[in-house]
């Protein structure tokens, strides 16, 4: 594992506009596509690297490529060094902010350089982290909405890669009904698999303490964004009138957001998010700052990024598994016996279909 130094030549940047098929649905409607950002780095030495940002919207999709383009432009000449450029790039975004698209755009860069270090490498980027390969406990992140649809995908799940744990969106008007679909997703996937819950920061805070209370009796393993996410005082109050820990961390940006957060006593479990912690680097050190308060840490979407770093989380907990760029690559993570498995590639071991990411460009 020997990686000479590596200078920046330029980073192409595309856009995508996947499709998600089967949607994603929350209480909130469905989401139907998935708008891609894929930064691909060429070095120097010729090693290259690459990787995607989600950018939520389609609105964001456009503004999110040119900023990226933008902000790549200037690394041109540069050491492919993400941890050094990290806070030198994060500085130059102090008066204009970084939460927001800068720091998703700044995530992708860093992502994409450790990418190519990975590749100089010739081994996957867990390995050169200090990490192992072996496979890594994953829940199944369900996409669909209500109990019938939920109860034959968790079914799936089970049957398909032995899923032992499961996680699906709730927030119907009338609690009876997010009662309801536990109870028939339970009743799919048996007493052995762990049930969590997710409701995207859609209660308010008496109305989080009634679902609550009534979630925990149906032995639900996580609540997960029950109250919005700026709500610190609401979530700590929370946690302290439940057994079943809440769990929450995919809208914090950065790890100085993630740390702010933590201080409050918000959560029990984390789960920040790649793109919007900066990239590689900084779900690093997001994870010993989970570390330092010995709170459990699993991943948000990106499952390949994701997986390239829990092996070196030390309070590590699930992978997610949603598998969001999947229309755009050739190859994607496989998962066996409830675990995901690293791919044995170089880098984030990330493998493009071409003619789908043509096919999938917007005009
Ligand atoms: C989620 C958020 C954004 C995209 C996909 C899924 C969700 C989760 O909150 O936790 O997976
Ligand atoms: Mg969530």
């Amino acid at each position: 594992m020997q990686a000479p130094p590596l200078t920046i030549r330029s980073i192409r940047i595309r856009a995508v506009d996947a499709p998600l098929d089967p949607p994603l649905c929350n209480s909130l409607g469905r989401i139907g596509r998935a708008p891609l950002v894929i930064a691909e780095l060429q070095t120097e030495e010729g090693p290259r690297g690459s990787a995607y940002a989600f950018a939520y919207s389609p609105a964001a999709l456009l503004p999110l490529a040119a900023l990226a383009k933008n902000i790549g432009e200037t690394l041109a000449g540069r050491p492919c060094a993400p941890q050094a450029l990290w806070d030198e790039l994060h500085n130059q975004f102090r008066l204009l902010g970084t939460e927001g698209l800068v720091e998703m755009a700044l995530s992708v860069l860093d992502m994409a350089m450790w990418d190519a270090l990975g590749v100089a490498a010739g081994v996957p980027l867990a390995r050169l982290l200090g990490g192992t390969t072996a496979p890594l406990p994953a829940y199944a992140s369900l996409r669909g909405w209500g109990p019938a649809m939920l109860a034959e995908e968790a079914g799936a799940a089970v049957a398909a890669w032995g899923a032992r744990a499961v996680k699906f969106k709730l927030g119907h008007a009338r609690l009876e009904d997010d009662i309801e679909t536990v109870r028939a997703v339970r009743g799919a996937v048996g007493a052995d698999v762990e049930i969590m819950v997710d409701y995207n920061q859609g209660l308010n805070r008496p109305e989080a303490l009634r679902r609550g209370l009534a979630l925990q009796r149906q032995d639900v393993r996580w609540l997960e964004e029950p109250l919005h996410v700026a709500d610190d005082e609401g979530l700590a109050e929370l946690s302290t009138r439940l057994t079943m820990p809440v769990q929450g961390g995919e809208n914090w940006w950065g790890p100085a957001g993630m740390a702010r957060s933590l201080a409050a006593r918000s959560v029990q479990l984390c789960m920040p998010d790649v793109m919007k912690m900066g990239g590689i680097t900084g779900f690093l050190r997001a994870a010993a700052i989970a570390a330092a308060h010995r709170i459990p840490m699993s991943s948000h979407i990106f499952i390949e990024a994701s997986a390239q770093c829990l092996p070196v989380v030390p309070t590590r907990h699930y992978l997610e598994y949603l598998d969001l760029a999947a229309p755009v690559l050739a190859e994607t993570i496989q998962l066996a016996d409830g675990c995901a498995i690293i791919p044995e590639h170089a880098g984030l071991g990330l493998r493009w279909d071409e003619a789908a990411i043509a096919r999938f460009s917007p005009r």
